[in-house]
């Protein structure tokens, strides 16, 4: 048997000693630089969400769904994350009426939607999935109301008690369910919303920013058939309210029917919000509050004339809002929703 030279028994346990002497120092210099170096990669790695402080005000996204409807919402929210620039992964929440409340229906949901859009969130290391919330709304007829559309009449009876239902919950309900108990600000999409391009600025640090209520698109109106009486109704709610009155009369685009004209003929504006942006504190005020509860205290308003939600929106803001102050025609968003006839402004940061 061979006995191994003393030479590269030597050389091996200096090259051992001096290894470790090397890694010894290089770990006793990175320690004493760790600071430096842990805030220079702070400073220039915008996209460690974790290291951005929070903003003042929370945010969701929302949703009222259909499982019969969901492809269409797969597309909405695929347009959701590419092409809406939100500084932080806010939740997005799906309003169902009990089709989504089966788990495995969820979990398959969110694997269509994993599927549809890949992996992360935009600007995101949080999966767009797991921002996702289901919550369940019981809906049920009001008091005081025919239960059944025989009796009952009403219009578009094709789309009864569904559509209705819809626009009592958007009208009044929304700021008062639990779940947006903590949330500044809900922007609200429908199924059939899209997004078309990219937009040059979060929308809730622009509503932040200007401090305003009540963010929007464009305005239209509802066909007269679906706002019988409504005009009546916002009448005497003004001659039984004085500062309401005279808030409307105040403002620049409010007009009242004039002339000897059928009320029931002329048609109510309202905004096309399908998208929009609310700042829900501002419609728990208890004047609007007062509102609301004269408005579901005649229920046939929402489930006999299907008084809509565009045109209570617009009469809501126009009653208890300075328009000029408090709303937003947020520009530059290239939107589609069936039937919307929106104008196109110009796309304008927030920090140039
Ligand atoms: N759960 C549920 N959602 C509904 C119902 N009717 C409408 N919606 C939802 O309410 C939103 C507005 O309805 P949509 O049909 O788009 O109304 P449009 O924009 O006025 O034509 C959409 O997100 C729909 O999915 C209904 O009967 N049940
Ligand atoms: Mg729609």
């Amino acid at each position: 048997m061979a006995i191994p030279s003393s030479a590269p028994r030597y050389a091996l346990t200096r090259a051992v000693v001096v290894s470790f002497f090397l890694l010894f120092i290089s770990f006793t210099l990175l320690s004493s630089y760790h600071p430096p170096f842990k805030a220079t990669l702070s400073k220039f790695s915008p996209f460690i969400t974790s290291q951005t402080p929070h903003p003042p005000y929370t945010v969701a996204i929302i949703y009222l769904v259909r499982l019969s409807h969901a492809d269409e919402l797969l597309g909405s929210l695929a347009s959701v994350n590419v092409y809406l620039p939100l500084r932080d992964p806010w939740p997005i929440i799906l309003f169902h009426t009990g089709d989504f409340d089966d788990t495995p229906v969820q979990d398959d949901f969110l694997a269509s939607l994993r599927e549809k859009i890949g992996g992360q969130s935009n600007r995101s290391q949080r999966d767009f999935s797991d921002r996702v919330e289901f919550v369940k709304l019981d809906w049920v007829l009001p008091e005081g109301i025919p239960h059944t559309k025989e009796e009952l009449d009403p219009v578009s009876p094709s789309s009864w008690p569904g559509y209705h239902h819809m626009c009592a919950f958007y009208s009044t309900k929304i700021f008062f369910n639990p779940r947006l108990q903590d949330v500044t600000y809900y922007l609200r999409m429908d199924t059939d919303s899209l997004f078309l391009e990219p937009l040059c600025y979060d929308p809730f640090e622009v509503m932040h920013a200007r401090q305003r209520s009540y963010g929007y698109l464009g305005i239209g109106n509802d066909a007269p058939v679906v706002t019988k009486g409504l005009w009546r109704f916002i009448r005497d709610y003004a001659d039984s309210h004085p500062e309401v009155e005279s808030q409307l009369n105040a403002s620049k685009t409010w007009k009242w029917p004039t002339g000897d004209v059928d009320l029931d003929d002329v048609p109510v504006s309202g905004y096309y919000n399908n998208f929009e942006i609310v700042k829900l504190e501002e419609f728990r005020k208890p004047e609007v509050k007062e509102w609301f509860y004269h408005l579901v205290q005649y229920p046939e308003g929402f489930y006999k004339w299907r008084w809509g939600d565009a045109p209570l929106r617009w009469v809501t803001t126009q009653m208890f809002f300075d328009m000029d102050r408090e709303t937003e025609r947020l520009c530059g968003i290239r939107y589609y929703h069936p039937y919307n006839y929106l104008e196109q402004c110009e796309c304008v940061p927030l920090h140039p």
